[in-house]
């Protein structure tokens, strides 16, 4: 869908959801002034019970001119969308409207449609209408307030850009300039004297298990959420730490880490597998539990217990296998040699002038590195990215002559650092094949692993019963993992 599709509608109402929070309202408010820019009326509301009052929220409207309406009857239109909610879900008061769109970025709650745009995988809604927005050429410059707004979405639907999960939310991050004295102001007006109450509540109800620190706060804004764990991590004790609280839908959760054996963001993961989703940086991350996909999954479960026996089978659920000090019998284990799959290269200097310091990002996260004529860019099957020394380059790979056009979810970005421009990887890439034959020795993993490589000293590989555990015959310490999907495609048993 094109969001200027939506403005062919001429009378159109942008719905936040109820108690709406900052992403609701930035979202609404872009979308509002996009579709007046097309010429469309349009009107920027919420609905029930509660009011606008957290003081951050206040000044925002006032300080970037939000003209945000409280309704409890669905005003006249041809449109309704709702924004950082599903028409119909339990958080957002429904009207009945003719014809409804939605643009949303939490777990699809809704059949799909021809005007419903969810995308779960942004770290917020803002991030979603921003890209929609730029896409067609909105001109930003020309309404800074609009864009201080959409960033100040991001700020605090990623705890002040530490959870933010999806390289389309850094993007948005460093998109302009956004208003220095309003995000001052809005930054620090968050705590109402009843929050901090809430916070020190929540701090004195921490509990232990094993090396984690489980917490459970009031309802509360994600923000205080975040800035709770972000106390609760230095305890001395605590390798890791959740803070939770009910949410009208499940639970929100706000995790950090401290140890190289646990990534925040993995965590997340873990603890919303199959009931939510949950995501975030190595130190730092974010998640919902469902408490309609819970009912679903596990009847009977009490939100409070299902997420507490999640923190302790997390605890036992995994084997951990470091690469200098592992116990694994490679030898005696299948042998299996590696399929000829194109990948891509580019030259890093054909992208940003030598000595250039730049940053290449993908879905998996930023690496920093420098453009020299001596640095190459890999791109891999799935659209990972990584710089590779030429002679390395050359050493291992041949160019051929295949088509190079894959079509990744999220092309890598390769962005100098101190111009900030940004240029695609893709249009400078060529198709090449590793040479000579990769052997390796791997079996099934039985139980889900962490794999702590010679190759990077904060994150693990993470291997889930399926996939595979391998080292290359040559060299048994070069322990890794590969998932079953992309093993079962570039891998054959040698009999
Ligand atoms: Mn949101």
């Amino acid at each position: 869908m094109k969001l200027s599709d939506l403005a062919r509608y001429g009378d159109i109402v942008i719905q936040c959801h109820d108690v709406p929070d900052a992403d609701a309202i930035a979202s609404g408010f872009a979308l509002l002034r996009f579709l007046e820019s097309l010429g469309a009326a349009a009107r920027l509301v919420y609905s029930g019970a509660g009011r606008v009052t957290k003081p951050n929220l206040a000044w925002m409207l006032r300080l970037l001119d939000i003209p945000l309406e409280h309704v409890d009857e669905l005003p006249r239109c041809d449109l309704l969308v709702t924004v950082d909610c599903q028409y119909g879900a339990g958080n957002v008061r429904k009207f009945e409207a003719g014809a409804f769109a939605v643009l949303d970025h939490h777990r699809p709650e809704i059949p799909e449609g021809p005007m419903v745009v969810i995308q779960p995988a942004l770290g917020s809604c803002s991030t979603l209408v921003w890209n929609l927005m730029r896409r067609e050429g909105f001109d930003f410059a020309a309404n800074p307030a609009v864009f201080t707004a959409l960033y100040y979405g991001l700020f605090t639907d990623t705890n002040s850009l530490a959870e933010m999960r999806h390289p389309l939310d850094r993007d948005l991050s460093e998109f302009m300039p956004v208003d220095r004295p309003v995000l001052k102001k809005l930054k620090n007006s968050m705590l109402s004297m009843g929050e901090l109450d809430i916070v020190a509540e929540t701090l004195s109800s921490a509990r232990i298990i094993e090396n984690m620190g489980l917490l459970k706060s009031r309802p509360c804004d994600p923000n205080l959420l975040g800035f709770s764990s972000d106390i609760a991590q230095q305890v001395e004790q605590f390798g890791s730490c959740v803070v939770y609280c009910d949410v009208p839908t499940g639970l929100k959760l706000s995790i950090r880490s401290a140890t190289r054996e646990i990534m925040a963001n993995e965590l997340a993961a873990f603890l919303t597998r199959g009931v939510g989703s949950g995501g975030g940086g190595l130190e730092k991350a974010g998640g919902h539990i469902s408490g309609e996909a819970l009912a679903k999954a596990f009847p009977g479960a009490a939100p409070d217990d299902f997420l507490r026996s999640r923190v302790e089978d997390y605890q036992n659920n995994f084997d951990l296998v470091y690469c200098d000090r592992h116990k694994i019998d490679f030898s005696s284990m299948a042998r299996f040699r590696k399929l000829p799959v194109a990948v891509g290269c580019a030259r890093t200097t054909d992208m940003f002038r030598e000595g250039a310091p730049i940053n290449i990002r993908t879905l998996e996260g930023d690496v920093d590195t420098v453009a020299s004529a001596d640095v190459y860019l890999m791109i891999g099957p799935q659209g990972e990215a990584y710089p590779i020394k030429k002679d390395r380059y050359e050493e291992s790979y041949a160019a051929c002559d295949a088509p190079y056009a894959p079509d990744f979810e999220y092309a890598p970005m390769i962005i100098e650092k101190i111009t900030g421009e940004k240029k695609s990887a893709l249009p400078f890439a060529r198709p090449c094949v590793a040479k000579g034959d990769k052997i390796i020795r791997a079996s099934k993993l039985s139980k889900d692993a962490k794999v702590f490589s010679k190759w990077d000293e904060e994150k693990y590989f993470l291997g889930r019963v399926g996939d595979y555990i391998a080292a290359p015959e040559s060299d048994f310490s070069d322990v890794y993992i590969i998932n079953r999907d992309i093993f079962e495609k570039t891998y054959r048993v040698i009999e």
